[in-house]
């Protein structure tokens, strides 16, 4: 095995439970059939995907949507499905006492509600062993004037530090941004210097969540990763891809590239490795296309981007730079990316007892079938549901 097919092989992908169940646009949720009735059944779909591509083995849990009584015995489900749950995502955005904000809500009820829930989203994380609490706020303003702006950064800071405070030895916050969406003027963390900067004050238990929908057309995402890498500030990816917004496409359609450049980033930190402790988690939605295979065909895009990164040849690389050779740097890195590297992949999986075409493989295991007749009744759940 090669020294690439080698790391590609530690790699880790974490899959959110919310990919599963059904999603749409705000104007139509397409259902689809035999999608999950139950946290456990997103996470028995989850474990297809880790049998099919074997990087996949854990699920991101987003509370309330997968609210359960007993989270340790979730935990044990998920272990026999031969998985592990991984980020807990709080939710702090879809009640109505949010329209006004959640932690930065200008009302001292509200914040306290938002915050008890994302010290519970800890609770829960104590029980499922879960590292790391994503969190993400949809608060903000839609109007200048409608609240103070420093205020708000005020109370987003007092509420972070409550949460820190909470934290266990071995557990981490993520703090993930967004340029805009649901509020339309002002939005409390929108962007990765905001988060970094409420990270760096918080101590070392914080860390920056990267989304790869969450930024303004044209941002170079790469440099992102590259400054926050070297503070040993970056905590985690949710990927996705976009061609305009906040889509949640599946991640490496619309611009491998970027996606490859990404990776290149990750590789030259030496940061790929899940010893290094960053998460690479995909946060997508599938309206229109058959799920399993969606989120099988994502994570093969990641790989793929990663085996391209792993084959830039470094010190040609380096040589190239140091002498000031644009083009040839510029040369060295194109060559990485246009290597076809599904061969490698394929030699990869075969030699973990893999088939060397998981979607294929998926295809032909009828576990869709099965569950299009097992998941026949009962309500499906969905995003938000
Ligand atoms: C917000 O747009 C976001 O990216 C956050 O990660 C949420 O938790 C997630 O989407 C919900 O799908
Ligand atoms: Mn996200
Ligand atoms: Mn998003």
């Amino acid at each position: 095995m090669t020294s690439v097919q080698d790391a590609l092989k530690r790699q880790e992908i974490e899959l959110p439970s919310w990919a599963f169940g059904n999603s749409g646009t705000r104007f139509k949720v397409f259902a689809q059939p035999g999608v999950p009735r139950s946290p456990e059944e997103k996470i028995a779909d989850a474990a297809v995907v880790h049998r099919f591509t074997g990087v996949a083995p854990s699920v991101a849990l987003h509370i309330p949507w997968d609210k359960v009584d007993d989270y340790a015995e979730l935990s044990a489900y998920a272990k026999e499905q031969g998985v592990r749950l991984g980020a807990i995502n709080s939710n702090v955005f879809q009640d109505d006492d949010y329209k006004l904000g959640s932690v930065t809500n200008p009302d001292p009820r509200v914040r306290r509600k938002a915050t008890d829930h994302l010290l519970e989203c800890v609770d829960i994380m104590d029980a499922t062993g879960s590292r790391d609490l994503k969190l993400w706020f949809s608060d903000g303003t839609n109007y200048p004037g409608q609240d103070d702006i420093q205020d708000r950064q005020d109370r987003l800071a007092t509420a972070l530090r409550e949460v820190y405070d909470r934290l266990g030895d071995d557990q981490r916050m993520l703090l993930e941004y967004k340029l805009f969406e649901p509020a339309f003027y002002t939005t409390d963390v929108p962007d990765w210097g905001t988060s970094y900067a409420h990270c760096l004050e918080l101590g070392p238990k914080a860390t920056v969540c990267i989304d790869t929908g969450h930024h303004a057309p044209g941002t170079n995402i790469e440099f992102i990763v590259a400054f926050l890498l070297r503070v040993k500030k970056l905590g985690a990816f949710d990927f996705n891809s976009r061609f305009y917004a906040d889509d949640d496409l599946m991640v490496g359609s619309a611009d491998p590239f970027q996606l490859f450049r990404i990776m290149s980033e990750i590789v030259r930190g030496d940061a790929l490795d899940p010893d290094r402790g960053i998460a690479f988690m995909l946060d997508q939605c599938h309206n229109i296309e058959v799920k399993i295979p969606a989120i099988i065909r994502s994570v093969m895009n990641v790989q793929e981007a990663t085996a391209k990164a792993l084959l830039v040849d470094r010190s040609a690389l380096k040589a190239a730079q140091l002498e000031g050779d644009v083009l040839e740097a510029n040369a060295v890195l194109m060559d990485a990316y246009n290597t076809d590297v599904r061969p490698l992949l394929a030699e990869l999986r075969e030699s973990q007892g893999l088939d060397a075409d998981p979607i294929a493989a998926y295809k032909r295991s009828g576990y869709f079938e099965q569950i299009v007749k097992d998941r026949a009744d009962g309500q499906q759940a969905g995003w938000g549901a």
